[in-house]
């Protein structure tokens, strides 16, 4: 059981606000998805917000996070300014990879944010060479690295976590139980009740929190942080939740029957939370308003600019391949 959060009031109410950011951004995507403007798919993290926010919030700059293409919420949190994702999405130079790709697969070094391969888990080493650098730096810096229940069954999955367990690295890794590998359900996939079971087994602790929770999972996401800044080695933190979009947009989820779909829409996390803050007096109609109106300019901005932003020129596609020669100056988009 995590120990009971003590964030301060003004944290409480910005952490509605990155729910809500990312509930409203992904929401735009979906929209602008069916308009034909997004360049390629999106993979929807709607319903899962808690975790992403839970996770990354408190993170300090330099600690990294390794998420993969479900996670867009967590690079918001991590500082990623909504118009340059948006950019991203858009395809276009002012992206993250300027316009190299689509979607999630860039980061942002500055920010400690790695973008992820196609191939599911193969984050989760990446995390562990960045932790390792902490060590051999002497910094008590941590990776996170995300990965779903379809990745925990990779083989990288099972390397890097036996390697962070073996060196004690400051590595958490955090497994989104989504209950669907695309249309794999999880009882066909696993003879287990939970993924954080197998953490025992590499020799470091597993905890199964409920992922629609967002102050059970901060709370579990910061007991772990700290124990990987002390030295003490890696944990698993097992969030489950329920994507409420296909696998990607495309996609109807047929696979899932009407019931399950709307038990779980029952339990969104986002009015769960705001209970919590109406019950401590701290979600007025003013300060509920304040907060939607800034999303909203926020993401109008976003939009626009990248809607107003140039299209790569073909040869730009050749730019920022490898890391500069003369070691010089790396702005940090990948
Ligand atoms: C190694 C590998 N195997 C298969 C795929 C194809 N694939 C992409 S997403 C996906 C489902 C992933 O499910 P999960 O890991 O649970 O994450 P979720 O999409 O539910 O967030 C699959 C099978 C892939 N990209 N990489």
């Amino acid at each position: 059981m995590p120990r009971t959060v003590s964030l301060k009031h003004a944290d409480l109410v910005q952490l509605l606000y990155h729910l809500r950011l990312s509930r409203a951004f992904e929401e735009r995507l979906s929209v602008l998805h069916r308009q034909g403007k997004v360049i390629g798919g999106i993979f929807s993290g709607i319903g899962q917000e808690a975790i992403m926010v839970g996770a990354c919030y408190g993170l300090r700059r330099e600690d990294f996070i390794c998420p993969l293409h479900r996670d867009l919420g967590a690079f918001l949190v991590k500082g990623m300014p909504p118009k340059i994702l948006m950019a991203q999405v858009f395809g276009r130079r002012t992206g993250l990879s300027k316009g190299k790709d689509s979607y999630l697969h860039s980061g942002d070094s500055r920010l400690g944010i790695v973008g992820s391969t196609s191939m599911l888990g193969s984050n989760l080493p990446v995390a562990c060479g960045i932790a390792y650098g902490f060590r051999l730096r002497r910094q008590d810096h941590v990776a996170v690295a995300f990965f779903g229940e379809g990745a925990a069954n990779v083989g990288d999955v099972h390397e890097a976590m036996n390697f962070a367990a073996v060196h004690k690295l400051a590595v958490v890794f955090v497994c989104v139980n989504n209950l669907y590998a695309y249309s794999t359900p999880f009882e066909k996939a696993f003879a287990i009740s939970g993924v954080a079971a197998r953490a025992q087994a590499y020799g470091f602790p597993g905890v199964d929190v409920y992922g629609n929770d967002l102050l059970r999972v901060h709370g579990a996401m910061q007991d772990a942080i700290a124990r990987a800044r002390r030295g003490e080695g890696p944990t698993l933190v097992e969030c489950k939740t329920f994507r409420w979009h296909g696998h990607s947009e495309h996609d109807k989820a047929s696979y899932r029957t009407q019931e399950e779909f709307l038990e779980w829409k029952s339990r969104d996390p986002i009015p769960l939370y705001e209970r919590y803050l109406n019950e401590k007096g701290l979600l007025t109609p003013d300060v509920g308003r304040r907060l939607d109106k800034q999303i909203e300019e926020e993401i109008e901005e976003a939009v626009l600019f990248a809607e107003e932003s140039p299209w790569p020129e073909g040869p730009e596609a050749l730019e920022d391949i490898y890391a500069p020669a003369d070691g010089g100056a790396d702005d940090g988009q990948r």
